[in-house]
């Protein structure tokens, strides 16, 4: 039997954040959560780039152009969908989560899922830093480990192919 995992050592590897405008106030505590478990984990500075977007309907595409620039090894969606009096927020919600896993799937690179969606302001301020931890350094290392056991199977596909 064997076992294929990913380590959480972030050295070589590059990340693209994509962070919604929207809810600006939670977006950049997630962003902020992000970059420091990247930089815990010895991910470079410099491997690290932010890409706005004005919320999180446009997320898809803009994670869609980056997977196909070729230039990282995983995308980190960031923003928070929070309820509000019609169901807007319903449909903004939706099409991002799905989007943001067609374009993982379809161009087989790692798409963090760190948009909250919740009811209140309350409940996202509690995800982006205080009580329930912070939602952008937990979706920042699921992509690391997701890109590091990438490449691990494809080092072991390449492996069995010779
Ligand atoms: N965008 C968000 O990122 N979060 C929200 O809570 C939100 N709500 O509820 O409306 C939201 N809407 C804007 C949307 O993402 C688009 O930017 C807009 O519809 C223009 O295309």
């Amino acid at each position: 039997m064997r076992i294929i995992e990913g380590n959480m050592i972030g050295t070589g590897l590059r990340f693209a954040i994509i962070a919604s405008r929207f809810n600006e106030l939670i977006t950049s505590k997630l962003i902020e959560g992000a970059k420091d478990a990247l930089s815990r984990h010895d991910v470079r500075h410099q491997d690290v780039d932010i890409y706005w977007t004005p919320g999180a309907w446009e997320q898809p595409l803009v994670a869609k152009e980056i997977a196909l620039s070729g230039k990282y090894d995983a995308i980190i969606a960031l923003g928070a969908v929070i309820k509000g009096d019609t169901s807007h927020n319903e449909y903004v919600a939706g099409e991002a989560s799905k989007g943001l896993a067609i374009v993982a799937l379809e161009h087989r690179i790692p798409v963090g899922f760190g948009i909250i969606t919740c009811d209140t302001l309350e409940q996202a301020l509690m995800r982006s830093g205080s009580k329930a931890g912070n939602k952008g350094a937990e979706t920042a290392l699921a992509a690391l480990e997701t890109a590091n056991v990438l490449k691990e199977a494809r080092t072991k596909k390449e492996s069995k192919d010779v």
